[in-house]
């Protein structure tokens, strides 16, 4: 065996990479390869000779090929193992959690509200938040000066600003921002003839001393019903559908008399929660007041419309959102709702 033959043999058990390897191929089994000239030269030999050269370099020839596959193999192995072991992903660490953003907890019940009525054939619709005198009261049975007013204290708005009435008109008088969502009762009955079926979800403004359960920013659900022959039986039903669809079976509905301006009779209502085995007094009903259906006709007549509520009769109830986003949820006060504390919040995120 010549020198460069063995070295042929340890350069390629030797070889660092895949490129090496061929570089060496090249070098020896090549066209212009050591090997190859040898073989050509073989023909300038005395023939006892030459068949003993050729038998040697085909010998050596199946080496050298043999060497190259071994070690392209252990090379190809060396390589896979590498990768394998830069992509490796080690299955027992903590995930990376991706919150993306979450519905406030009022909004939530609020759907669940809407959703209850939507299913019994109400259609939900919105009011504004800055609302005048004459939607707010004095349409509602609640003139200035009268004692009423009281039970609901406003924040007035100083300054001038423009407010759309029920059909695109600009609105005149006090501004503020509303109390309570009745007046929406209004403004969709002069824009509409009945009969119909609403809900009024929205955000409402009171001045008032905040506690656990009072908040001087909250939500009501109002709802309006107006038809021929509607009676306080059909009122009964609609919160008796609420009862069970919130708390199931088992729950049951209260009506007690109270006084509302714009309704007569007018009642305050509990649902019976089976759960917490108590009555939650959820809010105020009743059948609309002919007066408010007067006052409703009266603005109609001032845009030029027909009446539209003689001969109807309907009821009303508007109830607080945040009592039962508080017992669906379990927070124990309603400040913590509109607190902006992120730790109260993240816990309705959503994860991705
Ligand atoms: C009203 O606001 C009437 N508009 C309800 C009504 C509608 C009566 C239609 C008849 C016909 P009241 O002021 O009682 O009523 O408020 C209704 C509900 O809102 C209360 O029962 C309570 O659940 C909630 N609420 C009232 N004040 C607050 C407050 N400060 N914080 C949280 N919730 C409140």
């Amino acid at each position: 065996m010549q020198d460069w033959e063995r070295e042929a043999l340890d350069a390629i058990k030797k070889a660092q990479d895949l490129e090496a390897l061929r570089a060496l191929k090249a070098r020896y089994l090549g066209k212009k390869g050591l090997l190859t000239q040898e073989m050509k030269a073989l023909a300038a030999l005395p023939l006892e000779e030459r068949r003993q050269r050729g038998q040697q370099l085909n010998a050596l020839k199946e080496a050298l090929e043999g060497a190259l596959e071994a070690r392209e193999k252990e090379l190809e192995a060396e390589a896979l193992r590498k990768a394998l072991e830069s992509e490796r992903q080690d299955v027992s660490l903590p995930g990376v959690r991706l919150f993306a953003g979450g519905l406030h907890p009022i909004t939530l019940m609020e759907r669940e509200l809407v959703e209850i009525f939507r299913a019994l054939g109400y259609q939900a619709v919105e009011g504004p938040e800055l609302e005048s005198e004459f939607f707010n009261f004095d349409a509602l049975n609640i003139p200035e000066h009268h004692p009423a007013r009281d039970m609901w204290d406003t924040f007035w708005l100083e300054g001038a600003f423009r407010l759309q009435g029920p059909v695109g008109e600009e609105v005149e008088g006090k501004l503020l921002l509303r109390t309570h969502t009745s007046p929406m009762q209004i403004r969709y009955m002069v824009a509409h003839t009945p009969p119909f079926r609403i809900v009024v979800p929205g955000r409402v403004f009171r001045f008032e001393q905040t506690d656990a359960t009072h908040e001087a920013v909250f939500h009501q659900l109002e709802g309006l019903v107006v038809g021929e022959g509607i009676t306080m039986a059909h009122l009964k039903g609609a919160i008796y559908e609420l009862a069970q669809a919130l708390y199931g079976p088992e729950s049951r509905v209260r009506f007690q008399p109270v006084y509302f301006p714009f309704v007569e009779p007018g009642a305050q209502f509990a649902i019976w929660w089976p759960e917490g085995r108590k009555w939650l007094e959820l809010g105020g009903a009743g059948m609309v007041h002919p007066k408010v259906f007067q006052a409703v006709d009266a603005y109609r007549k001032a845009l030029g419309l027909p009446p539209a509520y003689e001969g109807v009769t309907g009821f009303a109830f508007g109830f607080g959102v945040e009592r039962l986003a508080m017992l669906r949820y379990g927070i124990p006060d309603i400040r913590y709702f509109f607190s902006g504390r992120l730790k109260f919040l993240e816990q309705f995120r959503g994860v991705l």
